[in-house]
């Protein structure tokens, strides 16, 4: 039997959002204290993804 070629498996590694800190992704990472999907203040979780204090 013959026919069989070697595939290159295609690792994809073009998106760095999932690894990227980026506030609003939903992603708590690198520096961000919180990371609830947006960058509103005022919810719990500011702009820039640091905790607030709901007082
Ligand atoms: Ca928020």
């Amino acid at each position: 039997m013959s026919g069989r070629s070697e595939r290159s498996i295609p690792w994809k590694v073009g998106a760095a959002s999932a690894c990227a800190p980026v506030c609003g992704d939903g992603i708590e990472a690198g520096p961000e204290e919180c990371d609830d999907g947006n960058t509103t203040s005022g919810d719990g979780c500011s702009s820039t993804c640091h905790v607030e204090d709901d007082g």
